[in-house]
């Protein structure tokens, strides 16, 4: 339980952060939790897995990724605990190795849309978008990319550290600097945290600023996102809880207090509109944001089935 515990508060503090990894690290804590329980009870056994499934689902409200993931690990079988921790393993197992190919075939389909000398920007930290920009790197080709640095919580300095160790040429900008230099751009290259059925991407609030400009210069917007970050909830009219954080991470508590007419507004994630939108790359193609039924359909066909028989009721704060 008290690594259980542990798991669930780091992703709430975003030590693990981005869609994908939150994701890989839910079905991991699955899977280990589920090997160090001692009982021999089936039923208990069900509970206690149940309740380590709510509790991970819990901890960040967006991230479309970590209940899919949590549902792929949750959909074991066995008619002993023995034989429910072996299924476990293997669900956990799968998921994250999927999940991790999946993060390197983005990579080869999007290289495919950048050009040589392409001057590439991008937004937050996203493991699927840079793994376009490696990719592309690799392959011999000279590319430049402009990184935000996503306020509150400063993402864009993880992704400059990354692409420096690469030895991708970056510059790091404001994020009010994003139309400013639009004009310097060939490409948009952002990850997602949600992908609708009407294909509008949830992703770190200022995504959909970013887009307005580039759809405003006529500069393509690509979207690397692995099948499993799209919502099949989506389809049953379920929408995307915004994770509003704390006003801490904007404006500290004791200088709050000084200006008691403000308040502080902190959402995590914005919504982009389908429109702004030229193609998501997921790990079995490129496509246009129209087509998020189908890779909901053939890709995650079996949730919708499950979530026919028990819609979940969630509370939100701001839905889209
Ligand atoms: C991270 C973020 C990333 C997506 C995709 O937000 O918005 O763009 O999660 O990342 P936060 P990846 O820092 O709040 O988690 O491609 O790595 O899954």
């Amino acid at each position: 339980m008290k690594q259980l515990k542990e798991t669930a508060q780091k992703i709430k503090s975003m030590e693990i952060r981005g869609a994908g990894r939150i994701a890989r690290t839910a079905a991991a804590e699955l899977r280990d939790y589920a090997g160090r329980l001692k009982t021999s009870d089936l039923v208990e056994f069900n509970k206690m897995m149940e309740h380590a499934a709510g509790l991970l689902v819990s901890t960040r409200p967006t991230a479309v990724s970590l209940p899919n993931a949590v549902r792929a690990v949750m959909r074991y079988e066995g008619g002993t605990v023995d034989e429910a921790k072996a299924d476990i393993k293997k669900l956990a197992g799968d998921f994250i190795a999927n999940s991790e190919n999946a993060v390197k075939r983005i990579g080869e389909i999007g290289a495919r849309r950048v050009r040589e000398g392409d001057t590439i920007m991008t937004h937050c930290n996203s493991s699927a978008a840079i793994s376009i920009m490696a990719a592309a790197h690799a392959q011999g080709k000279n590319i430049n990319v402009i990184a935000t640095e996503s306020r509150p919580r400063m993402q864009g300095h993880l992704t400059i550290k990354q692409l420096d160790t690469l030895g991708i040429k970056t510059s790091l900008i404001v994020d009010s600097a994003v139309r400013y230099f639009m004009k310097d751009v060939d490409l948009v290259v952002m990850g997602a945290d949600a992908v609708t059925v009407n294909g509008s991407v949830i992703n770190k609030i200022g995504t959909s600023q970013v887009a307005l400009a580039a759809h405003e210069a006529r500069k393509n917007v690509i979207i690397a996102a692995e099948t499993y970050k799209f919502s099949p909830r989506t389809i049953l009219g379920e929408l995307v809880e915004i994770e509003e954080r704390d006003s801490s991470e904007v404006l500290g508590a004791e200088k709050l207090r000084g200006f008691p007419n403000v308040d502080v507004k902190n959402p995590a994630f914005d919504v982009t509109p389908r429109e702004y939108i030229d193609l998501i790359c997921t790990e079995v193609g490129a496509i246009p944001p129209e087509m998020a039924y189908v890779i909901i359909k053939d890709h995650l066909g079996w949730e919708i089935k499950e979530m026919n028989s028990a819609i979940g009721n969630r509370t939100n704060h701001q839905k889209h």
